[in-house]
């Protein structure tokens, strides 16, 4: 039996139309890293990407509370919940895959944020964590043990799902010009934890360099 060790995944995370400019819930800059991951996709043995899927009633969407406005801080299953603009309304243009993102890369789409009463940051978890979504038996059956993140946003969807990554791996790259985020304050917020947890941030042209050397120990 061939023991494999090592196999890096890139995590394409929520690469959607709601989330580019002038959008749903616009990320300033989003349009600029899709040749960057449409580059990066055919490097990876393995490519997953996650969509971020609500019902048109979500608990994190401000029309749910009367008087809120869009980005306001309120509270969901009793936890602090950024009250989002409605955005990736499942089947909607907005849930879709941006059109110019190679998605024949993805060999899994992970969907997140269907309960209303939670939202879904990580690809890994809920936001309670307590409903998995599954991913870490599928990346651990598969033999992944490094774990490269890309897409939207940085300060939330990726910053969660790298954290997570931590349960099962402390290789965790975060692609800093495949990535953009919401806001400058969870940003540095974002660097600052990844620091800590020691989740490196990289940039696309070192992606090859440390792609070459993984790959030379898998054969
Ligand atoms: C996201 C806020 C709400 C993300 C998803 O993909 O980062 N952010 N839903
Ligand atoms: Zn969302």
């Amino acid at each position: 039996m061939k023991i494999r060790k090592n196999i890096p995944v890139l995590l394409v995370v929520d690469m959607q139309n709601g989330f580019v400019e002038e959008s749903e819930l616009p990320v300033s800059g989003g349009r600029e890293i899709i040749p960057v991951i449409n580059r990066l996709m055919p490097l990876f043995p393995v490519v997953v990407a996650s969509q971020d899927w609500h019902p048109p009633d979500h608990g994190s969407f401000y029309t749910r509370y009367p008087g809120a406005v869009p980005y306001d801080l309120g509270s969901l299953g009793g936890k602090p919940q950024v009250l989002w603009p409605v955005h990736c309304v499942q089947g909607t243009r907005g849930a879709a895959f941006i059109p110019e993102i190679k998605s024949e890369y993805f060999q899994a789409i992970i969907r997140k944020g269907m309960d209303p009463e939670v939202d879904s940051y990580s690809v890994f978890y809920d936001n309670h964590h307590q409903n998995p979504s599954g991913l870490k038996g599928y990346l651990l059956e598969r033999g992944v043990k490094v774990v490269f993140l890309a897409g939207l946003a940085f300060d939330y969807c990726v910053r969660y799902s790298a954290l997570d990554a931590l349960e099962f791996t402390s290789e965790i790259y975060v692609i800093e010009d495949a990535t953009r985020g919401v806001a400058s304050s969870s940003m540095a917020e974002t660097k600052k934890e990844f620091e800590e947890k020691g989740i490196r941030l990289i940039r696309a042209r070192e992606v090859e360099s440390i792609m070459a050397g993984i790959m030379s120990h898998l054969r």
